[in-house]
């Protein structure tokens, strides 16, 4: 028994002191009050402390004393160097690989249009974007600056957009999202500062995870806070947490009692990722996947995961049909991928195939679940993710650590529940029409874009927008140029062109956006011009644009394009530098400011009917 504890009972109510009693003796966190001045001294901070314990014992499944044994294990394993995936084989797993304007596309996208009414989505949103250099809310950043709509405003503009055309007007797609005590004020004012935006009430659904003690030894000995001698330090758990909250909040299983079928889960910075839901749903169906992962093409050594069909070396040959039973398919995490393929399958290790691509699909944690089967999974085992326990020593016998760990858990490794009836695979679709990721400041974004040609900074997540826009219309017969030149923007190569954004309500699916230029050959878009199209009945038959044009369309507009001559100065971007702090840090992180804002041609339709916009202007027919 810590004497100063003892000296501290009356301090303490009982219950607290019980406690106490317990970290003390049965979790050896003795050091927690050695430091305790007498009774009358700081008394409230010695509440608050044994108060914390208690709130984060009720906070993780096990309790701290649970977090204590599952912590010992996993850091003496990795002490030991011991390797998670002994035993097993990395293989290319099961799954479809498609390639937009392909008829197997357009099929799995139409395919995926027919199940959106029974889906659900989920955003983690628990992440406080540390390498970004942003200091507020990832989902709050603009996901482009020529609309400025934030990230959570597209996700939830493609969402109702998905609602409308799903073909049921009852239909509604709730939203999820995970936060974290980094995240969830600020994300709630975002919402009600935003009239959700536009969802209904209760669509969308917010629970915050919790984070657990910091740890500084292999014993599990609980880290101080550094600047409070009363908190212990605590650290994100990692992004596993999502499925014990959707467990324990019940949403999974309500989900599934009113007849959804499908959940699918996404990240916070990815403005592409709804243009590929639609195919992914549709492969999810027809393949009835458990889990489908939405991978793209991976270069070797880009931090993001492989896809890997794990074969058990036992079952002998690595990779037969013999072995399917007892194969697990799964992400296998970007720094784990090079050593696990070195001591299985070959030398060279995280190497590129002949595609010129890692043959393991690149995941991007858009997750697509069955909801029957995920509830299943879920009660049989609370939604416990296995953990894992990435420590950075400080000495070769792997005893000290140079700052605190803890103990963490991650969404892709839900198939570590599944059992052999769960059939998990993937859908592989371009990287332009899938996943743009705004992760680094602009030094960092340098070092990966020289490393990967990946910057996945704020400018490269805006400008993988343009391109998406540009090279959808080039595709549909569009004149316009896909690709201008790489301009340096905070030292970042970003590439430039036509800022061409095709929102939400504008068109979801290839099809459908294709159907809005019915006579592409009559559409020329210089590469100096913006374009934001917006409302679900606008279509553009003839249009030559040397400037910036908007059109806003609300629902029950008919609005068509004819015959329009748009030339203007339009928009640019200014340059400024990242630490010019008269700017924004929602522009200074992307090395750029817009300007030239009122140089556009703007026309906002705002009543139900049938309108035309032609060399006259707008007028309702
Ligand atoms: N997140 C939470 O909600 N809570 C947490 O405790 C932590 C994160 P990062 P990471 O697609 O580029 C992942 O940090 O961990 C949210 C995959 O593991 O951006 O580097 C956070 O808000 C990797 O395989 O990602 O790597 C954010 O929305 C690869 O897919 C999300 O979790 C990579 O993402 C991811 O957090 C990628």
């Amino acid at each position: 028994m810590s004497s100063s504890l003892a000296a501290n009972k009356s301090v303490l109510t009982p219950e607290e002191y019980n406690f106490a009693t317990l970290l003390n003796t049965d979790l050896h966190q003795s050091h927690l009050f050695s430091a305790w001045p007498q009774p009358g001294t700081n008394d409230s901070e010695k509440q608050v402390l044994i108060q914390q314990c208690m709130k984060l014992n009720t906070q993780y499944p096990g309790g701290l004393q649970g977090y204590m044994n599952n912590a010992q294990q996993l850091l003496e394993a990795s002490r030991a160097g011991a390797n998670p995936y002994e035993g097993r084989v990395p293989n290319v797993p099961d799954g479809e690989r498609l390639e937009y304007g392909t008829e197997a596309f357009d099929q799995a996208e139409t395919l995926g249009m027919e199940v959106v009414k029974e889906a659900a989505f989920v955003l983690v949103a628990g992440g406080l974007g540390e390498r970004l250099g942003y200091h507020g809310i990832k989902i709050a950043l603009p996901e482009e600056t020529t609309t400025g709509d934030c990230y959570l405003s597209k996700y939830c503009s493609f969402i109702l957009a998905l609602q409308k055309r799903c073909g049921d007007e009852h239909a509604r797609l709730p939203l999820f999202i995970m936060t974290s005590g980094d995240t969830h004020e600020k994300t709630m004012k975002l919402i009600n500062d935003n009239n959700r935006f536009g969802t209904e009430e209760g669509q969308i659904i917010v629970a915050q995870q919790e984070k657990v003690p910091a740890i500084i030894n292999n014993d599990g000995r609980f880290a101080m806070s550094s600047t409070d001698p009363y908190q212990v330090e605590t650290k994100p758990h990692g992004h596993g947490d999502v499925h014990l909250l959707l467990h324990s909040t019940g949403t999974a299983n309500k989900w599934n009692q009113e007849g959804k079928k499908w959940i699918v889960f996404f990240q916070d910075t990815n403005g592409l990722v709804f243009r590929s839901v639609p195919a992914a749903l549709g492969v999810s169906a027809k393949n009835n996947f458990a889990l489908n992962s939405l991978t793209v093409p991976r270069k070797p050594g880009e931090p993001v995961g492989g896809i890997c069909k794990l074969v058990k070396t036992s079952d002998g040959d690595g990779g037969s049909k013999s072995s399917e039973e007892s194969s697990l398919t799964i992400n296998v995490e970007y720094n784990q991928l090079d050593p696990l393929l070195r001591a299985t399958v070959s030398p060279e290790g995280d190497v590129a195939d002949e595609s010129g691509f890692s043959p393991y699909p690149g995941n991007i944690n858009v997750l697509i679940f069955s909801c029957s089967s995920y509830d299943d999974v879920l009660q049989k085992s609370g939604g416990n993710i296995p953990e894992f326990v990435n420590p950075k020593y400080a000495d070769e016998a792997k005893t000290q650590f140079k700052k605190p760990t803890r103990l963490e858990c991650m969404m892709q490794d839900f198939p570590k529940l599944f059992d052999r009836t769960h059939s998990v695979g993937f859908t592989q679709i371009e990287r332009w029409l899938s996943f743009s990721a705004v992760k680094n400041n602009p030094t960092d974004a340098l070092g990966k874009y020289n490393k990967t040609s990946f910057a996945e900074s704020a400018s490269t997540g805006e400008a993988s927008e343009y391109y998406f826009g540009r090279r959808v219309l080039a595709r549909h017969g569009v004149a316009i140029e896909e690709e201008g030149p790489l301009v340096e923007y905070g030292g970042i190569p970003t590439l430039t062109g036509a800022k061409v954004v095709l929102c939400p309500a504008f068109g979801t699916t290839s099809l459908e956006i294709k159907s809005k230029f019915p006579t592409p050959e009559n559409v020329s878009i210089s590469s100096t011009s913006s374009l934001v199209l917006d409302g679900p009945n606008i279509v553009i038959k003839s249009l030559d644009l040397k400037g910036a044009l908007v059109i806003n369309a609300v629902d029950g507009a008919e609005v068509v394009v004819e015959n329009v001559v748009v030339e203007n100065e339009g928009w640019v971007f200014e340059p400024v530098a990242f630490d010019d702090e008269k700017y924004e840090e929602k522009y200074r992180i992307r090395g750029y400011i817009p300007s030239g804002r009122t140089n556009e041609q703007v026309y906002n339709v705002t009543s139900a009917g049938k309108f035309v916009i032609d060399a006259n202007g707008l007028r309702s027919l």
